[in-house]
Protein backbone atom coordinates (compact mmCIF):
# COMPACT_ATOMS: atom_id res chain seq x y z
CA UNK A 1 0.00 0.00 0.00
CA UNK A 2 1.20 3.25 -0.59
CA UNK A 3 -1.68 5.53 -1.23
CA UNK A 4 -2.78 7.92 2.50
CA UNK A 5 -6.14 7.51 3.24
CA UNK A 6 -7.14 11.46 1.90
CA UNK A 7 -5.98 9.75 -1.71
CA UNK A 8 -8.34 6.58 -1.27
CA UNK A 9 -11.33 8.28 -0.30
CA UNK A 10 -10.38 10.86 -3.38
CA UNK A 11 -10.41 8.05 -5.38
CA UNK A 12 -13.44 6.07 -4.23
CA UNK A 13 -15.49 9.49 -4.76
CA UNK A 14 -14.13 9.95 -8.25
CA UNK A 15 -15.42 6.52 -9.36
CA UNK A 16 -18.30 7.02 -7.58
CA UNK A 17 -19.06 9.77 -9.79
CA UNK A 18 -18.34 8.15 -12.83
CA UNK A 19 -20.43 5.08 -11.80
CA UNK A 20 -23.50 7.10 -10.94
CA UNK A 21 -23.50 9.61 -14.17
CA UNK A 22 -22.28 7.52 -16.46
CA UNK A 23 -19.43 9.46 -17.33
CA UNK A 24 -16.20 7.93 -18.35
CA UNK A 25 -12.48 8.87 -16.45
CA UNK A 26 -9.09 8.45 -16.89
CA UNK A 27 -8.16 5.36 -15.50
CA UNK A 28 -6.62 5.95 -12.07
CA UNK A 29 -2.53 4.98 -12.46
CA UNK A 30 -2.53 7.70 -14.65
CA UNK A 31 -2.83 10.25 -11.77
CA UNK A 32 -1.70 8.00 -9.46
CA UNK A 33 0.81 5.90 -10.76
CA UNK A 34 2.20 4.27 -7.46
CA UNK A 35 -0.98 2.65 -6.78
CA UNK A 36 -0.45 -0.96 -5.71
CA UNK A 37 -3.37 -3.64 -5.79
CA UNK A 38 -4.09 -3.31 -1.93
CA UNK A 39 -4.38 0.24 -2.71
CA UNK A 40 -6.93 -0.59 -5.55
CA UNK A 41 -8.92 -2.86 -2.74
CA UNK A 42 -9.03 0.04 -0.58
CA UNK A 43 -10.98 2.47 -2.58
CA UNK A 44 -13.15 -0.23 -3.75
CA UNK A 45 -14.13 -1.03 -0.07
CA UNK A 46 -14.72 3.14 0.44
CA UNK A 47 -17.09 2.71 -2.56
CA UNK A 48 -18.77 -0.10 -1.05
CA UNK A 49 -19.16 1.02 2.37
CA UNK A 50 -20.38 4.65 0.55
CA UNK A 51 -23.30 2.60 -1.55
CA UNK A 52 -24.18 0.64 1.97
CA UNK A 53 -24.62 4.09 3.16
CA UNK A 54 -26.77 5.42 0.69
CA UNK A 55 -28.83 2.50 1.71
CA UNK A 56 -27.62 -0.17 -0.97
CA UNK A 57 -27.11 -4.15 0.68
CA UNK A 58 -23.96 -5.78 -0.86
CA UNK A 59 -26.22 -9.24 -1.45
CA UNK A 60 -22.67 -11.04 -2.75
CA UNK A 61 -19.29 -11.12 -4.72
CA UNK A 62 -18.23 -11.37 -8.02
CA UNK A 63 -14.58 -12.97 -9.62
CA UNK A 64 -13.58 -11.46 -12.88
CA UNK A 65 -10.84 -11.88 -15.69
CA UNK A 66 -10.88 -15.75 -14.22
CA UNK A 67 -10.73 -17.04 -18.01
CA UNK A 68 -8.16 -16.90 -20.76
CA UNK A 69 -10.80 -15.58 -23.07
CA UNK A 70 -11.37 -12.38 -20.37
CA UNK A 71 -7.78 -12.11 -20.07
CA UNK A 72 -6.94 -11.96 -23.77
CA UNK A 73 -9.49 -9.54 -24.08
CA UNK A 74 -8.86 -6.99 -22.23
CA UNK A 75 -4.95 -7.42 -21.41
CA UNK A 76 -4.96 -8.38 -17.67
CA UNK A 77 -3.60 -11.35 -16.72
CA UNK A 78 -4.54 -12.17 -12.95
CA UNK A 79 -8.21 -12.38 -11.76
CA UNK A 80 -9.68 -9.92 -9.23
CA UNK A 81 -12.79 -9.58 -7.23
CA UNK A 82 -15.74 -7.06 -6.80
CA UNK A 83 -19.15 -6.47 -4.76
CA UNK A 84 -22.46 -7.03 -5.99
CA UNK A 85 -25.40 -5.04 -4.25
CA UNK A 86 -29.20 -5.25 -4.49
CA UNK A 87 -29.38 -2.28 -6.63
CA UNK A 88 -27.73 -3.94 -9.55
CA UNK A 89 -29.80 -6.95 -9.57
CA UNK A 90 -32.31 -7.70 -12.80
CA UNK A 91 -35.12 -10.11 -13.30
CA UNK A 92 -34.43 -12.90 -16.21
CA UNK A 93 -35.84 -11.01 -18.92
CA UNK A 94 -35.75 -7.66 -17.94
CA UNK A 95 -35.05 -4.83 -20.52
CA UNK A 96 -32.26 -3.17 -19.21
CA UNK A 97 -31.40 0.79 -19.49
CA UNK A 98 -28.50 1.49 -21.05
CA UNK A 99 -28.81 5.25 -20.64
CA UNK A 100 -27.28 5.61 -17.19
CA UNK A 101 -24.22 3.01 -18.53
CA UNK A 102 -21.25 4.30 -20.68
CA UNK A 103 -20.25 1.29 -23.10
CA UNK A 104 -21.83 -1.85 -21.58
CA UNK A 105 -21.22 -5.56 -22.24
CA UNK A 106 -22.49 -9.14 -21.67
CA UNK A 107 -20.92 -12.10 -20.07
CA UNK A 108 -22.30 -15.48 -19.00
CA UNK A 109 -20.91 -16.67 -16.11
CA UNK A 110 -21.79 -19.66 -13.23
CA UNK A 111 -23.30 -18.33 -9.81
CA UNK A 112 -22.77 -19.78 -6.90
CA UNK A 113 -25.44 -19.53 -3.99
CA UNK A 114 -23.86 -20.70 -0.80
CA UNK A 115 -25.33 -21.89 2.44
CA UNK A 116 -22.82 -21.74 5.12
CA UNK A 117 -19.94 -19.20 5.74
CA UNK A 118 -16.63 -19.12 4.23
CA UNK A 119 -13.25 -17.68 5.23
CA UNK A 120 -9.39 -18.18 4.76
CA UNK A 121 -8.03 -20.36 2.45
CA UNK A 122 -10.39 -22.72 1.32
CA UNK A 123 -10.51 -25.54 -0.88
CA UNK A 124 -12.51 -26.15 -4.06
CA UNK A 125 -14.03 -29.15 -2.22
CA UNK A 126 -14.47 -26.95 0.85
CA UNK A 127 -16.41 -25.06 -1.64
CA UNK A 128 -18.68 -27.11 -3.02
CA UNK A 129 -19.60 -28.44 -0.24
CA UNK A 130 -20.94 -25.04 1.07
CA UNK A 131 -22.59 -24.41 -1.90
CA UNK A 132 -25.94 -24.77 -1.72
CA UNK A 133 -27.04 -24.78 -5.59
CA UNK A 134 -25.48 -23.18 -8.62
CA UNK A 135 -27.45 -21.34 -11.61
CA UNK A 136 -27.06 -19.55 -14.40
CA UNK A 137 -26.14 -16.25 -14.58
CA UNK A 138 -25.58 -12.87 -16.97
CA UNK A 139 -23.20 -9.98 -15.64
CA UNK A 140 -23.50 -6.29 -17.44
CA UNK A 141 -20.38 -5.15 -17.24
CA UNK A 142 -19.37 -1.21 -17.41
CA UNK A 143 -16.04 -0.07 -17.00
CA UNK A 144 -15.84 3.74 -15.96
CA UNK A 145 -12.26 4.25 -17.93
CA UNK A 146 -12.59 5.59 -21.33
CA UNK A 147 -12.30 3.21 -24.16
CA UNK A 148 -13.05 0.18 -21.72
CA UNK A 149 -9.36 0.26 -21.00
CA UNK A 150 -7.30 -0.54 -17.68
CA UNK A 151 -4.80 -2.11 -15.80
CA UNK A 152 -5.36 -4.19 -12.87
CA UNK A 153 -4.77 -1.53 -10.04
CA UNK A 154 -7.72 0.56 -11.75
CA UNK A 155 -10.06 -2.04 -12.58
CA UNK A 156 -10.30 -3.00 -9.07
CA UNK A 157 -10.99 0.25 -7.91
CA UNK A 158 -13.71 0.21 -10.21
CA UNK A 159 -15.04 -2.82 -8.64
CA UNK A 160 -14.49 -4.63 -11.45
CA UNK A 161 -16.20 -3.38 -13.88
CA UNK A 162 -19.17 -4.19 -12.20
CA UNK A 163 -22.64 -2.65 -12.91
CA UNK A 164 -26.04 -5.27 -13.16
CA UNK A 165 -26.88 -9.08 -12.67
CA UNK A 166 -29.47 -11.19 -13.69
CA UNK A 167 -29.30 -15.12 -11.91
CA UNK A 168 -32.13 -17.22 -13.85
CA UNK A 169 -32.03 -21.11 -15.81
CA UNK A 170 -32.56 -23.76 -13.45
CA UNK A 171 -30.83 -24.31 -10.50
CA UNK A 172 -28.44 -27.10 -9.88
CA UNK A 173 -27.04 -29.01 -6.76
CA UNK A 174 -23.31 -28.70 -7.22
CA UNK A 175 -23.05 -33.00 -6.83
CA UNK A 176 -25.56 -33.48 -10.14
CA UNK A 177 -23.35 -32.01 -12.39
CA UNK A 178 -19.42 -31.44 -13.75
CA UNK A 179 -18.86 -28.12 -13.41
CA UNK A 180 -16.04 -28.18 -15.73
CA UNK A 181 -18.19 -29.01 -18.86
CA UNK A 182 -21.13 -26.83 -18.94
CA UNK A 183 -21.57 -25.54 -22.08
CA UNK A 184 -22.56 -22.07 -22.78
CA UNK A 185 -23.93 -20.27 -25.81
CA UNK A 186 -24.67 -16.69 -26.20
CA UNK A 187 -26.95 -15.25 -28.81
CA UNK A 188 -26.93 -11.58 -29.66
CA UNK A 189 -30.27 -11.07 -31.86
CA UNK A 190 -30.76 -14.44 -32.58
CA UNK A 191 -27.09 -14.67 -33.96
CA UNK A 192 -23.96 -16.99 -32.40
CA UNK A 193 -22.02 -14.21 -30.52
CA UNK A 194 -20.00 -16.27 -28.42
CA UNK A 195 -19.73 -20.18 -27.10
CA UNK A 196 -17.35 -21.68 -24.52
CA UNK A 197 -17.19 -24.20 -21.82
CA UNK A 198 -17.22 -23.59 -17.99
CA UNK A 199 -13.75 -25.25 -17.62
CA UNK A 200 -12.20 -21.98 -19.51
CA UNK A 201 -12.88 -20.48 -15.71
CA UNK A 202 -9.62 -21.42 -13.97
CA UNK A 203 -10.10 -25.30 -15.25
CA UNK A 204 -12.87 -25.34 -12.74
CA UNK A 205 -15.38 -22.45 -11.90
CA UNK A 206 -15.36 -23.37 -7.64
CA UNK A 207 -11.65 -22.42 -8.01
CA UNK A 208 -12.74 -18.62 -9.10
CA UNK A 209 -15.05 -18.96 -5.36
CA UNK A 210 -11.74 -20.51 -3.80
CA UNK A 211 -9.40 -17.13 -4.76
CA UNK A 212 -12.63 -14.59 -4.03
CA UNK A 213 -13.08 -15.93 -0.53
CA UNK A 214 -8.56 -15.31 -0.78
CA UNK A 215 -8.93 -12.01 -1.54
CA UNK A 216 -11.90 -11.36 0.84
CA UNK A 217 -9.71 -12.82 3.38
CA UNK A 218 -6.84 -10.22 2.30
CA UNK A 219 -9.14 -7.09 3.04
CA UNK A 220 -10.19 -8.52 6.33
CA UNK A 221 -14.09 -10.11 5.08
CA UNK A 222 -15.37 -13.38 4.81
CA UNK A 223 -17.86 -15.02 2.32
CA UNK A 224 -20.70 -15.00 4.31
CA UNK A 225 -23.75 -17.80 4.25
CA UNK A 226 -26.56 -16.66 1.63
CA UNK A 227 -24.18 -14.88 -0.73
CA UNK A 228 -24.71 -14.69 -4.68
CA UNK A 229 -21.05 -15.31 -6.09
CA UNK A 230 -20.57 -15.23 -9.91
CA UNK A 231 -17.34 -16.64 -10.94
CA UNK A 232 -16.52 -14.65 -14.06
CA UNK A 233 -17.25 -14.56 -17.47
CA UNK A 234 -16.82 -18.22 -19.89
CA UNK A 235 -15.95 -16.50 -23.33
CA UNK A 236 -15.11 -12.11 -24.10
CA UNK A 237 -17.39 -10.16 -23.01
CA UNK A 238 -19.81 -9.10 -26.00
CA UNK A 239 -20.75 -5.33 -26.26
CA UNK A 240 -24.20 -4.23 -26.63
CA UNK A 241 -26.72 -1.43 -26.69
CA UNK A 242 -30.39 -0.02 -26.88
CA UNK A 243 -32.50 -2.37 -29.13
CA UNK A 244 -29.86 -5.27 -28.75
CA UNK A 245 -31.60 -8.48 -27.34
CA UNK A 246 -29.16 -11.47 -25.75
CA UNK A 247 -29.67 -15.06 -24.98
CA UNK A 248 -27.08 -16.92 -22.76
CA UNK A 249 -28.01 -20.62 -23.14
CA UNK A 250 -26.50 -23.08 -20.64
CA UNK A 251 -26.05 -26.74 -21.11
CA UNK A 252 -28.73 -28.99 -18.92
CA UNK A 253 -29.37 -25.55 -16.85
CA UNK A 254 -31.60 -23.20 -18.93
CA UNK A 255 -31.22 -20.23 -20.29
CA UNK A 256 -31.56 -16.36 -19.42
CA UNK A 257 -33.07 -13.30 -21.66
CA UNK A 258 -32.01 -9.88 -21.69
CA UNK A 259 -32.98 -7.22 -23.91
CA UNK A 260 -32.00 -3.24 -23.52
CA UNK A 261 -33.50 -0.36 -24.25
CA UNK A 262 -32.56 2.98 -23.83
C1 LIG B 1 -13.37 -6.55 -15.60
C2 LIG B 1 -14.42 -7.44 -15.05
C3 LIG B 1 -14.33 -8.81 -15.64
C4 LIG B 1 -15.35 -11.12 -15.67
O1 LIG B 1 -16.35 -11.83 -15.52
O2 LIG B 1 -14.29 -11.56 -16.16
C5 LIG B 1 -15.46 -9.71 -15.29
C6 LIG B 1 -13.63 -6.13 -17.03
O3 LIG B 1 -13.38 -6.92 -17.95
O4 LIG B 1 -14.08 -5.00 -17.24
O5 LIG B 1 -16.47 -9.34 -14.74
MG1 LIG C 1 -18.06 -10.83 -14.93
Amino acid sequence: MSLDHDAILRLAERVETAQTYATPIRKLTDDYPAMTVADAYRVQTALRRSYEARGQRVVGWKAGLTSRPKMVQMGVDKPGIGFLTDAMARPDNAVISVSDLIHPRAECEIAFVTGADLSGHVTREEVLAATDYIQPSIEIIDSRFTGFKFDLESVLADNSSSARFIAGGRPRRPAEIDLRTIGVVMELNGEIAALGASAEVLGHPADAVVMLVGVLHEIGEILPAGSFVMSGAITAAIPVKAGDALTARFLDMGSITVRFGE
